[in-house]
């Protein structure tokens, strides 16, 4: 049986992976709308895994006999101005999700809940993933600019997610 305090900030970390899933969707569509067809597609990627994070922890929750409970999720903004902007945003966000993984974590280990804490390297690993893949994209973004023929070559690299 899960403790009550790991249960609610599963519970929590479940509403912030919902919440990813929304922002992503809402960002590829930002891109979409600039013609941005790569990034938009890159993006909508992104935010089927967050639904696949968000589904991994409810798996956890219900196996480990704990109370699954479902938060209203945030709307996310629908305007983040230029691609680059886009990628800062995104990292910010990344940043505050690994700052909460590493919470759980800690709280895991404070609670001696072995479980749980396995289950959680999971997402420390794929934290420093994400971290590294967007600041990656981010430099790029930085040395092509948004003005020239650089960033429509960078938008179709990024089409390519999944594809090959
Ligand atoms: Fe973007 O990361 Fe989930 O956990």
């Amino acid at each position: 049986m899960i403790h009550k305090s790991i249960q609610d900030v599963l519970n929590t970390q479940i509403n912030l992976e919902q919440y990813s899933a929304q922002l992503y969707l809402a960002m590829s569509a930002h891109c979409e709308t600039k013609s941005f067809r790569g990034f938009a597609h890159w993006l909508r990627m992104q935010a089927q895994e967050e639904t696949a994070h968000a589904m991994k922890l409810v798996a956890f929750v219900l196996d480990r006999g704990g109370r699954l409970e479902l938060k209203s999720i945030d709307a996310p903004p629908t305007e983040f101005g230029s691609i680059t902007q886009v990628f800062e945003k995104i990292l910010e966000h990344e940043q505050r999700i690994t700052t909460s993984i590493n919470a759980l974590f800690e709280r895991s280990r404070q609670e001696k809940d072995y479980a749980s804490e396995i289950t959680l390297q999971w997402y420390v690993t794929e934290q420093v993933e994400e971290e590294a893949n967007v600041g990656q994209i981010l430099d790029q973004l930085r040395a092509v600019g948004e003005k020239g023929g650089g960033i429509w070559y960078l938008d179709s690299k990024m089409g390519k997610r999944g594809k090959s």
